[in-house]
Order: structure tokens, then C-alpha cells, then sequence
């Protein structure tokens, strides 16, 4: 029966009439939780935070170490038609304080390792009420969700309605919140789902992080719209993972995933033989790596590409070609174009801006009117900032980008907010972050300074100068101190110049 929650309807209806199998291992302690406590669990959660106050449209924000528990907290907060927002782990006191008084929510869940800390940071923003939750599921909202009545119904929300909030780093250095739909999230783990060819019978190994669209909304969304099952990992651990191929027939990933995997020796067709589908995205993966995959594997890696405001926009098919090095053709329902800068339609095989539209498309950046507006054209074609080309059969290749951002390990950092927290240290007169090839990661972040005369800052001062209050994956991994920083005749720095002297570190 439709409850007028239309997310949390869609999530319910894939296992209808399967409340015993199981939905999650958590492999940590092997203990397996079938749909039918996760659904209770769900409507527990979503009791606790009604009781707690929490009305529709207000935010509940979590900082969670990854566990079971953290899915429930998503479930349930969907239930209440609240609007699930999420934390990077890895974020500061004084980058959560940025996020908790931009979003005000009704609810923040820390690690409660943390909540002195924290605790503060949410009084100072308005935040009513501090909850803990850590790897185990235990904290104080776990004592909450026991003792509340689970909701008999869920809330209704409609299409509109906002279901999460998930912030992405700013070109500006301020990080920018991208609101998400019910309709946004449903449909697009729908299409994937059916895209995919995920049923009741798959078992999704899941070693991503909770606070992202590509663990959370596609990992998570599409496994429960299918009645399939998770093999929960709390971190990614390559000879772990490896062993659950045998019981599992699907991973998702991030190039680094599979990089870290292919140093394995026990890596190959053997293995790999009860596994039916590998998925990368997030970041591009090299044509090198799916050859190399595919000869250890047997497998071609379905890569695929997507974006926290548009979630996933192209995929390479399941059946037919996969072509390694694109990301493959616009999913069913979404609209993709790429263009030039007056936003014509450039010849196949010409490099223009990515742009999307379609139902999975955002509703824009919270409490940033004009943001949404530089970045959403009029007729509803959102410029991803993204650099493409098409090929004859459809298929796009991600070729660069034309906002300035360092996508490292999937993490994405924008260079302006590492550049202004050093630009205020004692002695910097200016610098500029970049990012430099890595063979883990991808690519990681460098930056080159320039000091005032007389300072005497060096590499490791710089790095300590900014060290406490930015998440540690941002961190600068090379810092060069640089008399002057390369300017092009208009006085633009020459990021790519910077890039290609500093590529060998
Ligand atoms: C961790 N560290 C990183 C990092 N991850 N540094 C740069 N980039 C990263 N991605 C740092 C830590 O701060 C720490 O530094 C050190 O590395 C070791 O930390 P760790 O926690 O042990 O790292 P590890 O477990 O090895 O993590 C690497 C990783 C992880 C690749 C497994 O980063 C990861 O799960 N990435 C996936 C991100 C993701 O899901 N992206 C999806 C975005 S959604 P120190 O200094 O303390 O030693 C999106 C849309 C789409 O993009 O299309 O999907
Ligand atoms: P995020 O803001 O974290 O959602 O990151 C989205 C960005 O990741 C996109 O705009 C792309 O630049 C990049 N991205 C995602 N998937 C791919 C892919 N398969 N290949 C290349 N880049 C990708």
C-alpha cells in the first residue's frame, strides 16, 4: 500500500514479502540483519526523532563512524520526512561548525568520541538536540530509538520534498549544500537498479563511505529498491574484500578500490567467478586499469559517471560495449549535452562543457540562490563544469574540467579552500593548490607558497599551520616554497604549468 512517502515507499517496495532474508552482514562481527529489523529499526528511528521534535523538512545531520546502524538513521529519517544530511567523517570541528550553522538542524549524531567537542559547536549554531552513535551502533540515540514507539505510518512527502542535503566543496572555498528530492533519489536508483540488472539475488559487497551519493544513495538505494543483500565492510581493506567475492556478485567502487585490489596476488578469474558486476565511478578510471582488470578478472568494469547535484548521469550498458576510458551513454530519463560556452551543441568528437537534465537533476543549492543560478541555465540544463566529447555511438568521455577541483581517492577538494586557510598563516603571502598525479589516489593535492621576506615557514610548518582545522584528506601531500607563483600575461596563475613541473613531486 502507497504511505504517501514516495522515497520511502520506493526503498519498502523492493522486499515486499522478503522479510527474512537478509539485507546486511556486518562483516566486522558477522552479524546479519534481515529487512524486517531494518524496516523496524527504520520506523523506530523515525518515532525517536518525532518525539524528539523533528518535523517535516527539518535537517537531521549525522557525523557517524560507518556502521549498520548509520542505514536505519538514513531509513528513518526519510520516514519522518525529515532531510538526511550527512558528514564527511574526516571534517574538523571547525568545518562541521560551517555545516551545522549553514543547515541548522533540529538533530545532529556525532561519534561520541567526539561529543564534547561537538556538543559545543551545536549549541553555538542552534542545534537543539546532540545524539551519539558509534561503530557499534550503541549511543545515546541508540538508547532513544529503544525506548521510542516506532511510527505507524510514514510521513508523507511528495516528489518536491526534500529528502537530503549533501554538501559539495564551493569554487569559492565555501562549501555549498545540494538539495536532493524524493524524486531525485528515487528515480535514479530505479533506473539503475533496472539498468544494472540488480534482483533479490544480489549481494553488493559495500566498502565506501556512508556520507557520499555513490555509497549511500547508489550502493544503498539501489540494493534495497532490488530486495538484494550487503556485505557492510566499515573501511576498505583490499584482502577482506577479496575474500567476499566468493560470497557475493557485485562491488562498487572507486578507481583507487580497484587499483588497491589489482596489488593483491590472489587476484583472478578464479576468485572473481561467482562475481557478476564491477562498478567504478566517482572519479575517472585509467584505460590501463579496466585492461588490466579484465585480463586478471575476466571482467570489464562497468564504469559509469555522476555528480552529488546531478546523481548518476551516464553508464556504460550492461549488456553491449563497454568502452573503457568513457563513462558511457546518458541514462534512460536523463537528458545530456555537451557544449560551448553560449551553450550550442559542439560536433561529435568535440571537447565542451558536460550538461545535464532529467528528473535526477537537484533543486538546487541550499540558501544559494545565486549559485544556483551561475550554475543552472533558465531552461533547466545544469552545467556540471565537467569537460566532455561524444563519441559516434553516444558514449562520453570525460576529458577534464573546467572548475578547479582535485578529485583524490574520490574525495573531491576544491584548491580555494586550501589556498585561504594557508594565505592566512603567519608569512604566506599567497599560494596555490593543485593536483599533482598519484598512483593510489589518483591525484592528490600540492601546493606551492610564497612567503613574505624574512618568513621562514617551511613544507611541515605550513602543513601544521593548517592541520587543525582541515579534514586530514585535504591536507597538502607536497608544499613548495616558490619565490614567485607562474602568472599568465592577464596575472592568472598557471595551475597547469605548476601541475606539470611538480607531477614527479
Ligand atoms: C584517506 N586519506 C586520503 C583519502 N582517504 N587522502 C587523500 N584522499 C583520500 N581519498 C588520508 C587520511 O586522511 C589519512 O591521512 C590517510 O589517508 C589514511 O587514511 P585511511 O582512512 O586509512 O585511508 P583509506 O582507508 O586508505 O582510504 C582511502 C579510500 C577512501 C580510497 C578507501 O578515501 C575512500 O573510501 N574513498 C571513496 C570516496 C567516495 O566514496 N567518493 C564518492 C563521492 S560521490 P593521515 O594524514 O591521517 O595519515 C561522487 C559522485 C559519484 O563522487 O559519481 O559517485
Ligand atoms: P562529487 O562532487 O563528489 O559528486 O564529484 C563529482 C565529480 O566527480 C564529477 O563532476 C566528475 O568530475 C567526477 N566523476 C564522477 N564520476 C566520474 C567518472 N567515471 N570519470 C571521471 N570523472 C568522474
Amino acid at each position: 500500500m502507497y504511505d504517501g512517502n514516495l522515497l520511502a515507499h520506493a526503498l519498502r517496495a523492493g522486499a515486499l514479502g522478503r522479510n527474512d532474508a537478509p539485507f546486511v552482514t556486518d562483516r566486522t562481527t558477522g552479524q546479519v540483519t534481515p529487512y524486517r529489523q531494518l524496516w523496524q529499526q527504520a520506523d523506530r528511528v523515525a518515532g525517536a526523532l518525532i518525539a524528539l521534535g523533528v518535523v517535516p523538512g527539518d535537517r537531521v545531520a549525522v557525523q557517524v563512524p560507518k556502521s549498520v546502524s548509520a542505514i536505519p538513521l538514513y531509513m528513518g529519517t526519510i520516514l519522518c520526512g525529515a532531510v538526511h544530511l550527512p558528514l564527511n567523517t574526516g571534517y574538523t570541528a571547525a568545518e562541521v561548525d560551517y555545516f551545522l550553522t549553514d543547515a541548522r538542524p533540529r538533530v545532529f549524531v556525532c561519534d561520541p568520541t567526539e561529543k564534547s567537542t561537538l556538543e559545543q559547536v551545536a549549541a553555538k549554531a542552534g542545534v537543539a538536540t546532540v545524539l551519539t552513535l558509534d561503530a557499534k551502533g550503541a549511543g545515546t540515540l541508540a538508547d532513544a530509538v529503544q525506548q521510542a514507539a516506532p511510527i505507524a505510518q510514514a510521513v508523507p512527502r511528495g516528489a518536491d520534498d526534500l529528502a537530503a542535503i549533501l554538501y559539495t566543496s564551493g569554487t569559492t572555498g565555501r562549501s555549498k549544500g545540494a538539495m536532493l528530492t524524493h524524486e531525485n533519489l528515487a528515480s535514479n536508483a530505479l533506473v539503475l537498479r533496472d539498468l544494472w540488472r540488480f534482483t533479490a539475488d544480489d549481494v553488493l559487497i559495500h566498502a565506501l563511505p556512508l556520507f557520499h551519493t555513490h555509497g549511500l544513495f547508489v550502493a544503498i538505494n539501489v540494493t534495497l529498491m532490488a530486495g538484494g543483500a550487503l556485505l557492510l565492510h566499515r573501511a576498505f581493506d583490499a584482502p577482506a574484500v577479496l575474500d567476499d567475492f566468493a560470497h557475493a556478485t557485485a562491488l562498487m567502487g572507486v578507481p583507487t578500490l580497484y587499483t588497491r585490489l589489482l596489488d593483491e596476488p590472489g587476484l583472478n578469474c578464479d576468485v572473481a567467478r561467482n562475481m557478476r558486476l564491477f562498478i567504478s565511478g566517482s572519479a575517472p578510471m585509467l584505460t590501463e586499469t579496466h585492461h588490466r582488470w579484465h585480463d586478471r578478472t575476466g571482467h570489464w568494469v562497468l564504469e559509469r559517471y555522476g555528480m552529488t547535484e546531478t546523481s548518476m548521469s551516464t553508464s556504460n550498458p550492461y549488456d553491449g560495449a563497454r568502452k573503457p576510458g568513457t563513462v558511457g551513454l546518458p541514462l534512460p530519463g536523463v537528458d545530456l549535452r555537451v557544449v560551448d560556452d553560449a551553450g550550442a551543441a559542439v560536433p561529435v568528437g568535440a571537447v565542451g562543457g558536460v550538461e545535464v537534465r532529467g528528473p535526477n537533476l537537484f533543486a538546487g543549492y541550499w540558501r544559494m540562490p545565486d549559485k544556483t543560478a551561475e550554475d543552472m541555465r533558465p531552461d533547466g540544463w545544469f552545467k556540471t563544469g565537467d569537460l566532455g566529447q561524444l563519441d559516434d555511438d553516444g558514449y562520453l568521455t570525460i576529458v577534464g574540467r573546467s572548475k578547479d577541483l582535485i578529485i583524490s581517492g574520490g574525495y573531491n577538494i576544491y584548491p580555494k579552500e586550501v589556498e585561504t586557510m594557508i594565505d592566512a598563516l603567519d608569512g604566506v603571502v599567497e599560494s596555490a593548490a593543485f593536483g599533482v598525479p598519484d598512483p593510489d589516489l589518483g591525484e592528490v593535492v600540492a601546493v606551492a607558497v610564497v612567503l613574505a621576506a624574512g618568513a621562514n615557514l617551511d613544507a611541515d610548518a605550513v602543513r601544521a599551520g593548517i592541520a587543525a582545522d582541515l579534514a586530514r584528506f585535504k591536507l597538502p601531500r607536497q608544499v613548495h616554497i616558490l619565490p614567485a607563483l607562474p602568472r599568465n600575461t592577464m596575472g592568472k596563475v598557471q595551475k597547469a604549468q605548476l601541475r606539470a613541473k611538480f607531477a614527479q613531486g
